[in-house]
């Protein structure tokens, strides 16, 4: 077993983590029983994940340790003089297609630094999944992810069946290369990580979280040539601003997603502010159309 065996295993406490060396971990920083998600990008464009993995939240977490982030770029496994990791398309035509092994290489050496033996890469494509909300959760609770980022044409079919595990899009549009799509992975399930969010800034107020959309949010000042900020929100009263907050979330999702709001089952006081955002809404609008403001 290489030396590096189990070394990547989240739960230190489970029993499934053997070999850590006996070493002392720098990454214990905020949960002593919790090892930072490792995340390893396959790309011919390191730069450009490295540039993103450097920004913001992700980017602070990165440097405290709660995160880490390595990027692998298939020419540097290529053979030839140069460094050729794509190739003309069987069937003709002018695109060019991801090759094989160069590939192949780079996971090779993903699993040897990562310690997953046989971990498989999430290709991010257009005929994947879509990602959401749920899947982010998902992915969030994994302790290694290997995410491919194609360019060109994409990768040949044949590495997709044998070292992708799936396959993930960020949208019904399309992309020159999979890296903007690994980059919202990156940034949507790492902020998701232990102690990477502050308290106000917690992942339970987001959109999504219970699914629906976010409230509105206000800051000073308070009043202005273009409002004033609801006067609930600056009364004090925290059970009036939870339930204006809630109403809100609620209308707005049956107003601009009532997808979601067919995804959610609402409880008797949920259903009892839609209907109170919806009455308003609806005298709102009828005043609106009698006043001739609307045409
Ligand atoms: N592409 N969600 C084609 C995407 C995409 C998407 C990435 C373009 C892969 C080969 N990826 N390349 N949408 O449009 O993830």
């Amino acid at each position: 077993m290489p030396a590096q065996a189990g070394i990547h295993w989240k739960h230190l406490d489970s029993g499934l983590c053997r070999n850590d060396g006996g070493k002392k971990d720098v990454r214990f920083s905020i949960h002593p029983w919790s090892r930072a998600m490792r995340i390893d990008v396959i790309t011919l464009f390191p730069d450009f994940i490295e540039s993103c993995a450097r920004v913001g939240v992700v980017g602070r977490a990165r440097e405290r340790g709660l995160i880490e982030i390595a990027t692998w770029n298939p020419r540097d496994f290529a053979t030839d003089n140069y460094r050729s990791a794509d190739d003309r398309c069987y069937g003709g035509g002018p695109g060019v297609v991801m090759m094989i092994d160069p590939l192949r290489k780079a996971l090779d050496s993903v699993r040897r630094a990562s310690g997953s033996e046989h971990g498989k890469a999430i290709y991010m494509s257009p005929q994947g999944a879509r990602l959401d909300q749920a899947k982010v959760e998902a992915f969030a609770q994994r302790d290694h992810l290997i995410l491919l980022c194609g360019r060109y044409e994409g990768v040949d079919e044949r590495f997709i069946e044998h070292a992708v595990e799936e396959e993930i899009s960020v949208g019904d549009y399309v992309l020159s290369g999979g890296e903007l799509a690994a980059a919202i992975v990156i940034d949507a399930v790492g902020r998701l990580q232990d102690g990477v969010l502050h308290d106000a800034q917690s992942a339970q107020q987001d959109s999504f979280s219970d699914g629906l959309l976010d409230c509105p949010h206000y800051t000073r000042p308070e009043h202005h040539e273009w409002g004033d900020v609801p006067a609930v929100l600056a009364s004090g009263d925290h059970a009036a601003i939870a339930r204006w907050r809630m109403k809100q979330s609620l209308g707005r999702t049956w107003l601009r997603r009532p997808d979601l709001l067919e995804q959610v089952v609402l409880d008797k006081k949920q259903r009892a502010l839609l209907d109170e955002f919806r009455r308003e809404h609806e005298e709102k609008t009828t005043h609106d159309r009698d006043s001739g403001s609307g045409e």
